[in-house]
């Protein structure tokens, strides 16, 4: 089996209620890439790439297509199913820009577990569960609004809360904080403050101390892993490495190191499914919590997440954040994962489970092959 076309789509998802608002951005509609992998048998698989916005970190939508047009045509007459092997060969063909080769290892995947007549769980070493939980972040808000909208959140079924600070005073995501903790103590719910980079390391050493009653988990609460060094052992809580967590090196040196307690990882930013799997055994073997996730994206995304969540530990499964529940409209309105009682349930194969709905998507913005 060869590769004998890959298409790039261009798909804008509006925001459901207006504007999310985070630390690092704050966005009303989402520009996601999906690639489409055909096989010269015929066969078809699915990728997705999609930044929340061009300043989360160092990933844009433009930049997506703009790697993809450059290592796209490398890939034509390969084999699919040579997994690693097209990583080998995008990097051959471009230095960096995982987030733009996630896309096409997540078709890859796709097309190759099709091909063989199963789920992409099963190419990842096979499925543990069939539902993963999920969590809710909530965007940066005043500390009522915030609060009402997490127990909200758990009164619908939701286990985890993520709530987003930063980028204001500090004494406000205190705040929060401790409104949050008011409505959440007691109902079993686990709270995950998110900072997007974006506090000073004396406001995260602040914040921690004065929250230290609170059993929270701070989520990459300032910008580099090398601050966060600074201000460990000032912290009262746990640390979770997001944004910083840019690839394995970094990934294997901070638990190496000590500095982190778990990671929110997402899967585009490591590269896609072949590098995740391997992420997915680094925590196993070291006993490190982590989420699998991405910034955002739609069913495509969803169900590569959801697929690979199902083969992790589900003791270090922290959660699968999918964007379903922040956007309007399913590419695939059959088949697209949704959170229901705080649970995603695994797409039935083969492949991820979904495909885009033609009329929805429209003509590709560049074709190869
Ligand atoms: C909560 N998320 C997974 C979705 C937003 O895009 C940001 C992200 C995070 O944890 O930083
Ligand atoms: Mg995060």
């Amino acid at each position: 089996m060869r590769i004998a076309e890959i298409a790039v789509f261009s798909h804008r998802m509006p925001v459901v209620g207006g504007t999310y608002r985070i630390a690092s951005s704050e966005v009303d509609a989402l520009d996601s890439t999906l690639v489409r992998i055909t096989a010269d048998d015929g066969t078809v698989g699915w990728g997705e790439t999609c930044p929340v916005g061009p300043t989360y970190q160092p990933h844009h939508a433009l930049g997506a297509r703009a790697a993809l047009a450059e290592l796209c045509p490398s890939l034509l007459g390969r084999d699919p199913s040579r997994l690693r092997g097209l990583h080998r060969t995008m990097d051959g063909s471009l230095a960096g820009h995982r987030y733009a080769k996630a896309a096409v290892d997540i078709a890859a995947h796709d097309l190759v577990a099709r091909h063989r007549g199963v789920r992409v769980a099963d190419l990842l070493g096979g499925p543990l569960v069939d539902a993963v939980p999920s969590y809710y972040a909530t965007g940066v808000g005043e500390p009522d609004a915030v609060a009402e909208t997490a127990a909200a959140r758990v009164a619908a079924g939701y286990r985890r809360i993520q709530v987003k600070i930063a980028g204001r005073p500090v004494e406000t995501d205190v705040e929060v904080v401790h409104r949050v903790w008011e409505r959440l103590e007691g109902t079993g719910a686990r709270l995950v403050v998110d900072g997007n980079r974006s506090l000073t390391t004396s406001d995260v050493v602040r914040l921690s101390q004065q929250c230290r009653d609170v059993p929270l988990v701070l989520e990459q609460p300032c910008d580099t892993l090398a601050e966060l060094e600074v201000v460990r052992d000032r912290l009262a809580h746990p640390v979770h490495l997001d944004e910083a967590g840019t690839d394995l090196a970094t990934v294997v040196r901070a638990i190496g190191r000590g500095v982190v307690d778990g990671f929110a990882m997402k899967v585009t930013r490591l590269g896609g499914l072949v590098p995740m799997a391997t992420f997915r055994d680094v925590c196993e073997a070291t006993h490190v919590p982590h989420t699998v996730d991405d910034a955002w994206g739609g069913d495509v995304v969803a169900a590569a997440c959801v697929q690979l969540a199902a083969t992790v530990d589900p003791r270090l499964l922290e959660g699968v954040w999918i964007a379903q529940p922040y956007v309007e409209q399913h590419l695939d309105p059959d088949h697209g994962p949704e959170v229901v009682d705080g649970r995603i349930a695994l797409p039935e194969g083969p492949g991820l489970g979904v495909v885009p709905r033609a009329d929805l998507l429209g003509e590709p913005v560049a074709v190869h092959g």
